[in-house]
């Protein structure tokens, strides 16, 4: 597998993210996007834990795809100051992810503002935080938004592959995800991954990592910490086929695993590994 290092850049005009990255559908990492948010030096773990220790959390580790029951669902609860105690000081593998955090705590979006490097923003902001080791499945966003994802206190590791290798990633029919382990590939279950150009990226405190939208992305917490996800989408169609995706990929998967669990699970590793055999004799009858 082939491996490249994601641009880092400051103080990049819009035309120039525009050219360079938004229209040519590149990752970058913005170091300065965040520069002036107050949320920069204010959140903190400290920050979290004396202002919403007192929530209660659900929490998500890596068999939030097994099928049947569990399927997507919280694996345990927390108390977020016990969950932040935790992350900050030793390794974990629990997640709290995709929270809509403005929505419990409206006051912290007065600490970050809306980017003006691109048009298109939504409102609402998700936050993700994992502990030391901890790893999200490589997938891409469903909503087929850009992602800015910023990064605080502590360093992340994102590892990014372009939509047309979905094929080669063992994209699992019906959902947008896939289970290839992008630190340690089973290279027996899945050959066809050394095919990929996997693009990494090491997002330190502050800086901002645009994913741009449909790119496959695995998440690994080589330290315990916490991001800012914001959305942008400028393609009324684009908003579309997000929409559309929720629903269609969203009920189909979701139901054919309440009515067939295992089974469904099955059914869609078969088939994520014939397109990656059939992918394979394309680029070797080449
Ligand atoms: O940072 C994370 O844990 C996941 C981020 C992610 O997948 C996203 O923002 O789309
Ligand atoms: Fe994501």
């Amino acid at each position: 597998m082939n491996v490249r290092l994601v641009d880092k850049v400051s103080n990049i005009s819009k035309r120039e993210f525009h050219e360079k990255y938004l229209s040519a559908n590149r990752p970058v990492i913005l170091k300065d996007l965040a520069k002036d948010w107050k949320a920069t030096n204010k959140w903190t773990f400290d920050f979290f834990r004396k202002t919403y220790g007192h929530w209660e959390i659900p929490m998500y580790d890596k068999s939030y795809h097994n099928p049947g029951n569990g399927y997507m669902k919280p694996v345990t609860y927390k108390k977020f100051s016990d969950y932040l105690d935790i992350i900050e000081n030793e390794p974990c593998k629990l997640r709290f992810h995709n929270f809509q955090i403005m929505k419990r705590a409206p006051e912290l979006s007065q600490d970050y503002s809306t980017p003006e490097i691109m048009d298109g923003f939504f409102k609402f902001a998700l936050m993700f935080f994992g502990g030391k080791g901890s790893a999200l499945n490589l997938h891409y966003d469903i909503d087929c938004s850009n992602v800015f994802l910023t990064h605080f206190q502590t360093i992340k590791e994102v590892y990014l592959f372009p939509p047309e290798e979905a094929k080669y990633l063992y994209q699992l029919p019906f959902t947008n995800h896939a289970h290839v382990d992008v630190l340690k590939p089973d290279w027996e279950e899945f050959p066809a991954f050394k095919y990929t150009h996997c693009y990494k990226a090491e997002i330190h405190h502050g800086e901002t990592l645009f994913i741009p939208r449909l790119w496959w992305h695995y998440v690994y917490y080589s330290e315990g910490g916490f991001s800012l996800a914001l959305r942008a989408n400028e393609s009324l169609s684009s908003r579309a086929r997000g929409l559309w995706n929720i629903v269609r990929l969203f009920t189909v998967d979701t139901g054919m695993n309440f009515l067939a669990g295992h089974r469904w699970k099955d059914y869609k590793d078969n088939k994520a590994r014939a397109n990656a055999v059939l992918a394979m004799q394309k680029i070797k009858s080449v």
